[in-house]
Parts: C-alpha cells; structure tokens; sequence
C-alpha cells in the first residue's frame, strides 16, 4: 500500500508538472484529489486496514495527499502567471496609434469661419453678437424697417413666404432682429447679427439661402465719421492691415443718407494694375471692390421703437450690412458661390 501510494504521488508530481494549462490542471486536481480518486480512496478505506497498518499508510496517504495539493497550486499560479503574460502581449494596444482605418478630420466650414472671424473683429469694437429668429413676421422684416407696402423687396418674386400665413416670411436680412433688440435693450446699442436670410434668387453669386452679418450702432452723437472708422477697422482686419474704406452713395429703405462700402483691392493695392501693367482681374482694374450696404438708420426705423427709448430727436447711428459668401468669394478666390452648398468635401476641405 506504501508503495502505491509512493507511486501515485510520483506519477502526479510528474503530471502535475507536465500540465500544459489551467484548463488540463483543474482535471488532473479532480482526477488526483477528486471523490472518486485513488488516493480518496485509500484515506476513506483507511479504518478498514488492519490496525498495525493505519498509522503509516494514513500518514503517508495525507501527507501525499498534502504534497499533491501544494504541488497543484504551485503549478496553477505559475500557468495563471504564463497565460497572463500570453494575454497581456496579444492583446497589447497601442493607445498612441491613430484608429484603424484612420479618419478624415472634420473642420469648420469656411462661411462659418469668415463669419467668426468678422465676429471677433467687432467684439473687439465692443458689439455684442445677437441672433434671432430665420423665419419672421412681416412686421419685423420689412414694416418696422420702413420697407413699406407696395416695396419691390416685399413682392412675391423675392421673397419666400409661407403659404397658410401670408404674414410669415423666411427674413430676407437679419435686420429683423436688430429690431427685436432695440425694443428690450434701451440705447447705447452696439450690436451685430450674423445668420442665415432667404431670398428668391439663383446663380453663380446669388443663393436662395446665403450669410449675412449686419452691425447696428445707436446713441448720442453717432455719426457718419464713425461708421467710416468701423468699417475701416472691420475691412483691415477681413482683408488685411493698410487697406482702406470707401464709402458711396447709394439708396436703402431703413437709412438715411445710405451707401454702399468699398475695400481697396488686396490684390493691386488700390492701384487698379498689377506689376506687369496689366488691368487687375480682381477689382476690374477700379482699385476698389464693393463689400456692403450701410448708412444712417432712418429716424422712421427709430420711430417704430421710440418706447423702448429711441427718441430720434436724441439718439441716432449707424447700420451696415454685407454678404458672407461675398467676402469668402473674395479672399479665397471662389468663383461660383454655389461650391459652399454642394457639400463637396473636394471644395471644402481647400479650406481649413
Ligand atoms: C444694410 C445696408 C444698410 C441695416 C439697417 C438696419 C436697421 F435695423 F438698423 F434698420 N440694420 N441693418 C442696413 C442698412 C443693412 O445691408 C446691406
């Protein structure tokens, strides 16, 4: 029985050593140490060997019994550590790596950029940045600018107007919304609205749907001086220090004298030739390329929020008005404004 019980701890040990994994391990531990096992056997029938036997082949059926289950614990953490150590190198990750298969990097689009960028320029100025509303009552849109009824600009052919409310529009300018301000925000004011305004138009430098920023300044004592400054400040920062503003005169509705704006050509200098003496394609050998519309706001518009506190016998200013897509065009060499909407990454990604 001693002699078995010296082979069966012999024979273990060395299968116990050979067992290739966790997995073969926890079958050996049952097939060696389980209920049904040799060894069990012998303890359990330990009380029916002859009494000069018992204390011998009890002591060496434990203490193998004890050696085995050392033994497999051993081996089972040295397999855990193995197996660990084959995980942790299959699975390693670079976590520095780009993902697989790399991706395209969005941007921001270049009508949203040159827009945050007239933004910035008028912060600086001190203007807050307002928003509003792209679909707009009447009102809004054209009565409180004195665009009256019976105005071009009101007429069906130019404006988008909802069927079932024939007093609903899409703003065809976000000046509406300077009118919204004027009637919670007592003067001074010194605002711009950037966004999105619809008007009934299609081809290479009209969209349905295009950006406009409009700036707004009311107070005492503002003048036409003061607008030449902005938009000399405003134009420098768009297209670049040194270049100038010109005002000249033309007609709008809500201002009074109005004109429209010029920049001096960033490509000639204003010189209207280029260096080989031939015309500027640019401005059309003018020297100046027009950017906007502007002017001093009609004392009738003033009028319409005189409650709010703009007695047009105390307080007066300025507004402008200009094209997005018209200064992208311009300072990126666009051709056909339509580019910005066919959503071409091709297009767009030109410019980051
Ligand atoms: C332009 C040109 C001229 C303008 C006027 C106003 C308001 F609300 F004060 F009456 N906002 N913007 C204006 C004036 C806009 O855009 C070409």
């Amino acid at each position: 029985m001693l002699e078995r019980i010296e082979e069966i701890r012999s024979e273990a040990g060395t299968a116990i050593e050979a067992a290739p994994g966790t997995a073969e391990l926890e079958g050996l531990r049952v097939r060696l140490l389980g209920r049904k096992a040799e060894l069990t056997t012998i303890l359990r029938g330990i009380a029916d060997l002859p009494q000069r036997e018992r204390g011998k082949v009890g002591a060496a059926a434990n203490r193998a019994r004890q050696e085995l289950e050392a033994l497999l614990e051993r081996r089972a953490a040295d397999l855990d550590a193995a197996e660990l150590e084959a995980r942790l190198a299959v699975d390693r990750v670079d976590v520095t790596l780009p993902g697989a298969p790399a991706r395209p990097v969005g941007h921001i689009h270049l009508i949203t950029r040159t827009t945050r960028q007239i933004e910035d320029v008028m912060v600086g100025l001190g203007y807050r940045v307002v928003e509003g509303p792209e679909i707009e009552h009447d009102y809004y849109n054209f009565t409180a600018l004195n665009h009256p009824p019976g105005h071009p600009a009101r007429m069906l052919q130019d404006t988008f107007y909802v069927q079932s409310h024939p007093d609903v529009l899409l703003r065809t300018h976000t000046s509406p919304v300077q009118i919204r301000a004027l009637e919670v925000q007592p003067p001074p004011i010194f605002m711009i609205v950037p966004g999105k305004v619809y008007r009934r138009d299609s081809d290479a430098t009209h969209s349905p749907m295009f950006h406009q920023v409009e700036g707004l300044a009311i107070g005492e004592g503002i003048t036409m001086a003061d607008l030449q400054g902005t938009l000399s400040e405003m134009l420098q920062a768009i297209f670049g220090e040194g270049r100038e503003a010109r005002m000249r005169p033309h007609f709008f509705p809500f201002t009074e004298p109005s004109v429209e704006f010029d920049v001096s050509c960033f490509q000639c200098e204003g010189s209207g030739a280029l260096g080989d003496g031939s015309r500027c394609n640019l401005c059309k050998g003018i020297g100046w390329i027009e950017v906007g519309g502007a002017g001093m706001v009609d004392p009738t518009v003033l009028g319409f929020v005189e409650s709010s506190g703009y007695d047009p016998e105390r307080v007066q200013g300025f507004a402008f008005g200009m094209g997005v897509e018209r200064i992208a065009m311009l300072r990126h060499g666009v051709p056909d404004l339509r580019r910005f909407f066919d959503n071409d990454v091709r297009v767009l990604g030109q410019f980051r």
